[in-house]
């Protein structure tokens, strides 16, 4: 199958890329390499050395003999281009991870707010817009986010994208199945909100055929594919805006970092491996919608975890000490969480558990390449409201010398 994998330079996109090469698809990556530049704005940099795309792409062929072709487009900014893209290559999938994808980026200042909404609404809906132009009929993959529904406890298994609600109406109740509502905590996490509504539109208005994945946090590092090679390891986001907790807490424990848990860490998440992540994306493409049908929607997620526990997991194998800290995001102290996945598991998804080998192995790689890693980059200080900016703590790890009395 010809595969535009929107994106492909990012931390799934990379190791999808290599997953549905491997499989024996033809290969074709966009991407503007923002993820790239924003690495130059923060002044950070993976905590793995990660090679330019077009010599990763290098490296696959000489690995594999396999081909990457590369394709450097601004999705949200040049819309007469992508339209001429999709008209020259005519994919027949195309999987769309091009979006900026960290809350706490999305939460650092007015700028980096209409950046994310503009980016992310920008991208989505020009893809839509020349999908339907030039008459592609392309299955359309979007890797969309389990915040979408919000993190309060609602008592209730979360369904896979549609609730069941009944409604009063004069003849008597009637049944109907409604997107779930959205009550997303970030603007990067409304901007995944705002696509769920552009989906539905063209799949109902030009029966696209569309798959929106609600994916959880993804963890781990390597995938079989980015481990046959030094050159192809997947990027690993350390930093208080780009990494997320659980491997945050990893590379903290391999430096010797105090775990850094947000208020009393009674945040409970849902994860995935990033292996598993791949498989999904691969299950999801075997199981195309037909035109007409609704936008068909997964809940990407293999476990839920709170994130204390996770912390005192992650301290009991590195004998780390935990830290908490005023939490820079509005967000309830705690909540129960509790996801269907039964569509992927049908589809003969084998989760990977989190389980202490494969903690250790990101330790191992966080050791590795701890040399490369800025101490002061790691708390996280993008607070979600200027009253919440007061309360950071910006020195968890106590080095600044206090006054004496
Ligand atoms: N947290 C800590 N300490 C840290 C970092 C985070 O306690 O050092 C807490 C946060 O306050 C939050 C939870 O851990 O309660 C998760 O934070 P995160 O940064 O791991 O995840 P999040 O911001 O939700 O975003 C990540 C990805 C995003 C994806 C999302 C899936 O960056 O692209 O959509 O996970 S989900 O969380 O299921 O919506």
């Amino acid at each position: 199958m010809k595969i535009a994998i929107l994106g492909g330079d990012g931390f799934v996109g990379w190791p999808t890329c290599l997953h549905l090469s491997n499989l024996g698809h033809d290969i074709h990556i966009v991407d503007n390499l923002s993820r790239r530049w924003i690495d130059t704005e923060l002044g950070v940099q993976s905590l793995t050395p990660m090679d330019s795309i077009q010599e990763r792409c290098r490296i696959w062929k000489e690995v594999t003999g396999r081909t990457l072709h590369f394709h450097l487009l601004n999705l949200a900014t040049e819309y007469e281009r992508v339209k001429q893209w999709f008209a020259e290559h005519r994919p027949d999938a195309v999987i769309h991870f091009a979006e900026q994808r960290a809350a706490p980026y999305s939460m650092k200042t007015d700028r980096h707010k209409v950046y994310t909404v503009d980016n992310n609404v920008g991208a989505t809906h020009h893809v839509l817009a020349a999908l339907v132009e030039t008459g592609i009929d392309a299955h359309l993959i979007h890797l969309g986010t389990m915040g979408v529904y919000g993190y309060s406890s609602v008592g209730a298994p979360i369904p896979e994208g549609y609730l069941d609600v009944s409604i009063d109406t004069p003849a008597g109740p009637r049944e109907q199945q409604i997107l779930y509502p959205t009550r997303p905590g970030s603007v990067y996490h409304m901007t995944k909100s705002l696509d769920q509504i552009l989906f539905q539109f063209y799949a109902q208005n030009d029966g696209l055929r569309i798959t929106d994945l609600h994916q959880g946090i993804v963890w781990g590092t390597h995938t079989d594919q980015t481990r046959r090679h030094p050159q192809l390891v997947n990027r690993f986001d350390y930093d208080g805006d780009y990494g997320t907790v659980l491997n945050r807490f990893l590379i903290q424990a391999a430096i010797g970092y105090p775990l850094t848990v947000h208020g009393t860490g009674g945040q409970t998440r849902a994860f995935i491996h990033i292996q598993d992540s791949v498989r999904c994306i691969e299950l999801a493409l075997a199981d195309a919608p037909k035109s007409g049908e609704r936008v068909r929607i997964f809940n990407q997620m293999t476990e839920t975890h709170r994130v204390r526990d996770l912390a005192q997991l992650v301290a009991r194998l590195s004998g780390a000490k935990v830290a908490f800290l005023p939490n820079p995001r509005k967000e309830a102290e705690e909540n129960d969480l509790i996801v269907r996945n039964d569509q992927f598991l049908a589809l003969g998804l084998n989760p990977i558990r989190l389980e202490e080998g494969l903690l250790s192995e990101v330790v191992d790689v966080a050791k590795k390449f701890a040399h490369r890693i800025d101490r002061s980059r790691v708390p996280a200080v993008s607070a979600w409201t200027k009253e919440i900016a007061e309360r950071v703590d910006r020195d968890p790890e106590r080095q600044a010398l206090r006054p004496a009395s």
